[in-house]
């Protein structure tokens, strides 16, 4: 059987305002491995640090992009791509 298609993204621009507790609390991006935010979270960011690339385990990738209504930075550029998961065989 095979797993389905896995969603990857990776990252071209990165300039999200970032707190000085490293909490990303203001504004961020995060990423969940699934249909929802209730899925497991793969990584929030934020700052001018370019994420490595992330990949799900789910075929499914759900972005969620908060904002305050202060200080707006460029915001992020994330290419997406998906590719075949391993296949796996059950007797
Ligand atoms: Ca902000």
């Amino acid at each position: 059987m095979l797993i389905g298609l896995i969603a990857c993204c990776r990252f071209e621009e990165f300039d999200i305002e970032a707190s000085s507790n490293g909490n990303c609390e203001y504004d961020y991006v995060a990423f969940y491995d699934g249909p929802s935010t209730n899925s497991r979270l793969i990584g929030r960011y934020c700052g001018v640090t370019v994420p490595d690339p992330i990949t799900t385990r789910t075929n499914q990738l759900t972005v969620n992009f908060k904002t305050d209504e202060s200080v707006a930075k460029g915001g992020f550029m994330a290419i997406f791509t998906e590719t075949h998961g391993k296949e796996v065989y059950q007797q």
